[in-house]
Formats: C-alpha cells, structure tokens, sequence
C-alpha cells in the first residue's frame, strides 16, 4: 500500500572478518574480492578467527588482502609463502595457516618453495588464484596462460613452441604423497561459489584434523589485463577457461589413505 514502510529480514550481509576497503584497491570485475569474501565467510563458519594466520604472496593480493581480512596476516617475499607458513605453522600448531598466493608467486619464481613444502607434507592450506598472467606487473605472461592467449609478452598468442605448456597445479599437487585435498574452483556463478566455499573449508578441515596439505585453486577474472569489460570476462571463463582448466575435486582423502608410514 502506498506509504507503507516494508521492514525484511536480513538474510545476506558482509562478514564480519571483511574489513570494508575503498573499491580502488581492486579493478572493476575482479574477482580477488569475491574470493576474499568467501575466505571470510569459511573462517566465520569453521569458528577459526582466532586462530587462523594468513600468508600473501607478492601480486594484487600483496597490499589489499592482508588489511581485507580481520585475522593475524602478513604479506610475503615473492613466491615464498609456503616457506613462512611453514615456520609459523611449526612454531604454533595450533594455528590455522594458510598462504594466498598468484599463479606468478606460486607458479613461477615460488614453485620450488612451494613444491618443497608438498613434499614435506606440511599442514597447510593454500589458495592458489589463477588469473592466467601476472597482473600487478602489466599482464605478462604467467605459468598458467592458456595456448593462444594473447599478453603483453606473448603479443602473438602464447606458442607452446617458445612458451611451453600451461600450469595445472590442482591436479599436479593431487599426484603428491603428503596432499589431503586438492580441487580448483571457480566464483562466476552463484552456484560455483558455493561449491568453492566448500572446497575452502574442506582445505582448511584437512589442516585442522591433522591430515596433510589442502590446495584450492581459483579461476579468477582480471579485466584490466584480459583486456575485457567484467561480463565478457565471465564469459572467457566459461568458455575458454574451463575447457583448459575444469573445476573438480582431484584429491579428498582422510587419514585411514595417507600412507603408513605417514600416519
Ligand atoms: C623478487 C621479485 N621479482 C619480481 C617482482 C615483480 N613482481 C611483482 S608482482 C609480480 C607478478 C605477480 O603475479 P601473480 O603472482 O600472477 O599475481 P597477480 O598480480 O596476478 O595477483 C612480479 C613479477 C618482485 N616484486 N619481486
Ligand atoms: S590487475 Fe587484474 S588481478 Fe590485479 S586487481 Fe586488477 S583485475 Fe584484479
């Protein structure tokens, strides 16, 4: 009726860990955001706030998501997160650590400390954000660009001939011993967002139950790079994106599957 006042339940609000940033910290339709609202939203839900440390590598990730998130975090030299998580996590057990980390940290200049710390079966959990190119640099290519596509250092579309072939580190951390959870995921639907939470929490879950290492991979938009308005980049990874990337859930074992001697 006219000049009625309709009051509604809240139903949907920010977390509470999400500390309110001004929009410039991350380009119109990148989904670093989205992805830091889910990590609040599974922190929130596990009741681990209190004990949970987080770990930036350098990239867009560096400056905005330690301050983004209201937990202990720090930001780290460049690809050597899994090597700082490492540390806290044996210092403190009881904490909850876990390393943010782009596909130029993890999967270029960190892939050796990141490989290192697979090996040895740390209880940690990373969040790996495949964005296809180094975004704070410029959008060179990175480790993970897809054959053909276009970036400032492969102007003609990557050749694997002179480039190689593209990084798929969720199923690649699934072939190693000490790895409980491995999944890649997306946020460009409602739909995958949920499931991506819960990837996260059963990353996390792995960690606190004492079982071994838990990776969730991000497809993630960067329009400024990609060189695409954020619709259309929604659209590349629906298209193109998923075919070279598929999201699925590549390692989910408990303890009675770790090997003997691990357990
Ligand atoms: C030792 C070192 N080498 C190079 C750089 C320059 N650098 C800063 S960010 C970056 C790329 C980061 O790319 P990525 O990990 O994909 O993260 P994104 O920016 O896409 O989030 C590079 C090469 C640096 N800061 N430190
Ligand atoms: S450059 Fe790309 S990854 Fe970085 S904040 Fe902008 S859209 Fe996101």
């Amino acid at each position: 009726m006219k000049g009625e006042v309709v009051t509604r339940e809240k139903v949907y609000g920010s977390p509470k860990l999400r500390v309110p940033l001004p929009f410039r910290f991350f380009c119109p339709g990148c989904h670093y955001g989205v992805i830091v609202r889910l990590i609040c939203e599974v922190l929130e839900e596990l009741g681990i706030e209190g004990r949970a440390v987080g770990l930036a590598g350098v990239g867009c990730s560096f400056g905005p998501i330690p301050v983004a998130i209201d937990i202990d975090f720090t930001a780290c030299p460049h690809g050597r997160a899994p090597a700082m998580a490492t540390a806290i996590k044996r210092i403190h057990p009881e904490a909850v650590v876990f390393t943010v980390q782009g596909d130029g940290d993890l999967g270029a200049i960190g892939l050796g400390c990141f490989m290192n710390a697979l090996l040895r079966g740390e209880k940690l959990t990373t969040i790996f954000l495949n964005n296809a190119c180094y975004g704070t640099t410029g959008g060179q290519m990175a480790p993970t660009t897809i054959l053909g596509m276009r970036t400032t250092t492969t102007p003609e579309g990557r050749d694997p001939r002179t480039t190689g072939y593209p990084l798929h580190a969720a199923e690649l951390v699934a072939t190693m011993k000490g790895v409980a959870y491995s999944a890649r995921c997306t946020v460009h639907t409602p739909g995958n967002f949920r499931r991506a939470k819960k990837a996260v929490k059963t990353a996390f879950q792995k960690q606190m139950d004492g079982i071994g290492y838990g990776f969730v991979e991000f497809l993630s938009a960067c329009p400024t790079n990609w060189r695409l308005s954020p619709p259309d980049c929604l659209k590349f990874i629906s298209e193109k994106m998923i075919t070279e990337y598929p999201p699925a859930e590549f390692k989910n074992i408990d303890v009675s599957e770790l090997p003997v001697e691990w357990r």
